[in-house]
């Protein structure tokens, strides 16, 4: 399934000041990091939770546990998604990480080069969540799943990111049908660059200079 949360106002305000030209590094990163928080809250309520018997100072009840919520992988695409990730791990406290380089060569091929892949092992209980603000023509993730599912078959694969183009949601779902993507927001359309319309320009670049 593809999630986006364009019914949400709190995510689209963030979303405006992301994208707004006059936002800053610094604001920008805080942003990031607030999306990835609450991407993270929205894949909790797709996971099973457990009831547990507790006791409160008053007397007996019974609580809650989101039990895969400590079964979690998360996998940084270098550079943009350490603030994404930043905001994924608090929810995820528990969550091994891994880190991927991508970098996109120019139009028409897009062709990415990897040049570090750092994965932790993973296991048949984990979400493997992976982190990558732009989804554009999708080659990037692609790429990253090709190699993160050699280290192990784990039982669900997300993405997340803030904007994804239609274009790059229907590469993505037919190189790896089994993978879930969690996006503030779908946007229009790519330019012939590879850019995303009205999209917020390059992450990397908007968040670290
Ligand atoms: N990217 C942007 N802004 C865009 C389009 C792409 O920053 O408007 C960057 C993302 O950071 C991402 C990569 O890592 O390019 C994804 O491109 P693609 O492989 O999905 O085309």
């Amino acid at each position: 399934g593809v999630y986006s949360f364009e019914d949400s106002p709190f995510i689209m305000e963030i979303l405006t000041e992301l994208r707004d030209e006059s936002t800053g590094p610094i604001a920008f990163r805080k942003g990031l990091v607030k999306l990835g928080r609450y991407m993270a809250y929205e894949i909790t309520k797709t996971m099973a939770t457990e009831k547990v018997p507790i006791r409160t100072p008053l007397e007996e009840t019974e609580g809650i546990i989101v039990k895969d919520r400590r079964n979690v992988v998360i996998i940084t695409v270098l550079r943009a998604a350490i603030p994404l990730m930043e905001g994924l791990i608090k929810v995820f406290e528990h969550a091994r990480v891994g880190i991927v380089s991508a970098s996109r060569g120019k139009a028409p091929k897009f062709e990415i080069e990897m040049k570090y892949v750092k994965v932790p092992r993973i296991k048949a209980e984990d979400t493997v969540i992976i982190a990558d603000p732009m989804i554009a023509t999708g080659s990037t993730l692609i790429k990253v799943l090709d190699e993160v599912k050699k280290y192990g078959n784990a039982k669900r694969y997300v993405v997340v990111g803030v904007l994804a183009a239609p274009e790059g949601i229907t590469r993505i779902k037919e190189a790896h049908p089994d993978v879930e993507m969690f996006v503030a927001a779908i946007d229009r359309e790519l330019n012939d660059h590879g850019y995303i319309l009205p999209g917020l320009g390059d992450a990397g670049d908007r968040a670290f200079g």
